[in-house]
């Protein structure tokens, strides 16, 4: 509310206007998801045409083939090596020479002993593995006409159709949550043979044909050292109506069938990051028992169902032109995103879609790939950077009605406390715990790769900020206090090891950097990068807000608060810019046009730069965002249109989504381009689009905040805002016509349009509806 007693006057004429506009809780859009289609004429060819599905564990690509069809399979737990310690025993003793070293402005010295004595052993970690592929031949089938396949984000079914010889096929494949099964179903207006078989890349494996099943055996890869040791299994069930199935080999043969259907059942060894014991073989037998007793139909029902609960929570719709019409590779390649609002509305559709099929409750969380990888050795390891790209894939998770799928991130940072304790203890000799800039399946935490990029301490902190989001989000104090051990123990290893800058007396974290930029001084490694010191300012103050909560620790939280004011503040350097180091090292930087923007954390993720509080720092923000220019690799676009957002410039937002959106940055099936393919650009254009549409902040609702004059018309349902509400949209000729907030909780808000506000009083099962003209009389 503002100060000026006048013009709070008339803001509560305005809320009581406002309040008088109660009315019940509508339904959900009807129409819900109804343009949400991939579809293409061709099959694909190169895997990034392949249309992915999934149920968070299990992934298969899909690539809608004809005489030969193949479904690449991914599950989620079949990375290489086997439970490891990575850390370092000597690095503790030469810790305080490379703090030294800083101190005293010896960067490179610092760098180069840090990558002789202070880099885990090995100074890599663990890779995603993909399971193999199911392939179907249909012999004979020549050339064919009507062709189309498609993947329906609305039911998360991928469909293939065409006609061959007089006969129409159909080919659907689903992943299901509950049965734990991937399915393929054929059908045809005549009796078709097949044949079905499994195959892999890895050493070893070996498929084997009974009866009327194929099993898949093998074992994960060794890596830098780290003995392999999961073992995994694919079993392929195949059932018919009508027609015989015979073993032939290593593959099963249908004869005269008028339907074929192959449920396919993968796992591994690995139970828990500390124990790789498991029994595949049986566990994929019962999968497989389980879901013929209960039936494909069945399967089939539920699994649309079960995405659709989530998937419906939100509808978005930007307006539609005749381009919307075309295959979606089409569209891609026309790159006029102005022209065609529809293709946006899609990527937002598809980033929920693939988010639901990569990280659901008791999967993995969505790594560098999401789930879906084909590659032995993947770009990456597509393992858990988590200097930005882990979180990115959970941007979109709160605000677009997703809060269930960040169940595995959570679970996750509980098992990095456990190995980050082991980190902290040996390597810092500290308490709490700590995760540098990459994880894997094995919850790994020490630095990797090479001091310029690993070793930087802040990556648990950061993740721990998404605990507090799940929190503000939902409002859960049964949940906060499962997790406040965690942040807790990220806020106890930073009080013990931040160190006093000779020169000011603040606190900086040390060793540290910015990822991953080279400052002028020649190296990366420096104390106390702007990033490190915002990060720690919100996972400090979110430790103090959730103790205060919780009623409990608050001789720690007093603790906490003294250290966080102490933490070294945000500078504006000679260039008007936000400092991305202690120095003002931005103008000479080797890379000033580097792709991660890590001093703009303060924007975003994090609110503690805006327009409103900070407009000094917000400039400076906006003047670094100049300077680093727009165009970048996937995420980092992704990235800079999110940033654009919170400056609540619309036009500038959409120039780089339009851009993200284009052939260069996204593939025919609308994977991110890093390049190669990395998913966190789908997730954070997906956020970003949230973010242009509404932003919320502490009890403020901001609507149309950075609304495109690209999207003159629209409406979008179901988005989320802090403090447990639900906030709908519809606008129209750029004005807002009516919003909808519907609180699950009691409580005031304050909604926001442009520099309009109106304060509203939200109350369970009630919405507050607000009308263009409302807002406009505040
Ligand atoms: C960080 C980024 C790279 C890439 C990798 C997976 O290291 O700087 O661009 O995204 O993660």
């Amino acid at each position: 509310m503002p100060s000026d007693p006048s013009r709070r006057d008339l803001l509560e004429g305005a809320a009581a206007s406002a309040a008088a506009l109660v009315l019940p809780m509508p339904a959900w859009a009807a129409a819900a998801g109804k343009d949400a289609r991939l579809w293409y004429r061709q099959p694909a060819v190169a895997w990034t045409e392949a249309l992915p599905v999934g149920n968070g564990r299990l992934g298969a690509m899909v690539f809608g083939g004809t005489a030969t069809e193949r479904l690449q399979l991914n599950e989620d737990t079949l990375w290489t090596g086997g439970p490891y310690d990575p850390v370092n025993p000597g690095a503790r003793d030469t810790l305080p020479e490379v703090r030294r070293l800083i101190d005293a402005g010896k960067f490179a010295e610092a760098q180069a002993l840090a990558n002789a004595k202070l880099m885990g052993v090995p100074r890599t970690q663990m890779a995603y593995q993909p399971v193999g592929d199911l392939l179907l031949d249909m012999p004979g089938i020549g050339a064919v006409a009507a062709y189309r396949r498609d993947l329906d984000l609305d039911t998360a079914i991928a469909t293939t159709g065409f006609t061959a010889g007089g006969t129409r096929f159909h080919r659907e494949v689903f992943a299901a949550p509950g049965d734990q099964v991937i399915v393929v179903r054929v059908t045809a207006d005549r009796p078709f043979d097949i044949r079905i078989g499994l195959t892999s890349a890895h050493p070893g494996a070996i498929v084997s044909a009974s009866a009327a099943m194929l099993t898949l055996t093998g074992h994960n890869g060794e890596r830098a050292g780290i003995a392999g040791q999961l073992r995994f299994a694919a079993r392929a069930q195949v059932s018919t109506t009508g027609g015989a199935i015979v073993a032939d080999g290593d593959s099963l043969r249908v004869r005269g069938a008028r339907s074929v259907t192959v449920s396919i059942a993968m796992a591994t060894s690995y139970r828990r990051f500390d124990d790789g014991r498991g029994n595949p073989e049986a566990a994929t037998l019962a999968t497989l028992d389980r879901a013929q007793a209960r039936g494909i139909d069945r399967i089939r029902a539920e699994t649309i169902a079960a995405h659709r609960t989530l998937f419906r929570r939100v509808t978005l719709d930007l307006g539609r032109t005749a381009i919307a019409d075309r295959p979606t590779d089409e569209r891609i390649r026309a790159n006029d995103a102005a022209a065609d609002p529809a293709l946006a509305a899609l990527y937002f559709d598809y980033g929920r879609y693939l988010l639901i099929a990569s990280s659901r409750p008791g999967s993995q969380p969505a790594n560098l790939q999401g789930i879906w990888n084909d590659q032995i050795k993947p770009p990456w390891e597509s393992k858990y950077t988590v200097n930005i790209n882990t979180e990115m894939n959970y941007w979109p998770a709160e605000v677009t009605a997703l809060a269930e799928c960040t169940e595995p991130l959570v679970r996750m940072v509980r098992e990095l406390a456990i190995t980050g304790e082991r980190t902290a203890r040996k390597m810092y000799g500290a308490r709490g715990w700590v995760c540098h800039h990459n994880t894997d399946l094995w919850r790994a935490t020490a630095p990797i790769d090479g001091a310029e990029w690993g070793l930087w301490p802040t990556g648990g902190a950061w993740l721990c900020t998404h605990l507090w989001d799940r929190y503000d989000y939902g409002r859960d104090l049964a949940y906060l206090r499962s997790v406040y051990p965690l942040m807790r123990g990220a806020a106890l290893f930073f009080l013990d090891t931040l160190q006093t800058d000779p020169a000011t007396g603040a606190l900086v974290t040390n060793p540290s950097l910015s990822p991953e930029n080279i400052h002028p001084a020649g190296a990366s490694i420096c104390a106390g990068p702007a990033m490190d010191m915002q990060i720690l300012r919100d996972l400090f103050d979110q430790v103090g807000q959730a103790a205060a909560l919780l009623a409990i620790d608050a001789p720690f939280a007093a603790e906490v608060a003294v250290a966080r004011e102490r933490l070294a503040p945000d500078h504006v350097g000679a260039q008007g810019q936000l400092q991305e180091w202690q120095r003002d090292w931005d103008a000479t930087a080797p890379e000033p046009h580097h792709r991660h923007v890590s001093h703009l954390y303060g924007l975003f993720p994090s609110d503690q730069i805006d327009l409103d509080r900070t407009p000094a720092l917000a400039q400076a923000a906006r003047r670094s965002l100049d300077l680093r220019g727009d165009d970048s690799t996937g995420w980092a676009t992704a990235w800079r249109a999110n940033l654009w957002a919170r400056l609540r410039d619309g036009d500038h937002a959409h120039r780089i989504l339009a851009f993200l959106l284009g052939p260069e940055r996204t593939y025919p099936n609308l994977f991110d381009a890093h390049p190669p393919f990395q998913i966190d650009g789908n997730f954070g254009g997906t956020r970003a689009i949230a973010e242009m549409l509404m932003q919320s902040r502490g009890d403020e609702i901001l609507l149309l905040p950075a609304l495109p004059s690209a999207w003159p018309t629209g409406s979008v349902t179901g988005l989320r805002a802090r403090g447990r509400c639900a906030v709908d949209v519809e606008w129209r000729g750029g004005e807002l016509v009516e919003a909808e907030v519907r609180g699950e909780l009691s409580g005031r808000r304050v909604i926001r349009l442009g520099r309009r506000r109106v304060e509203v009083v939200l109350t369970p099962g009630k919405a507050v509806r607000l009308r263009g003209s409302d807002l406009a009389r505040a």
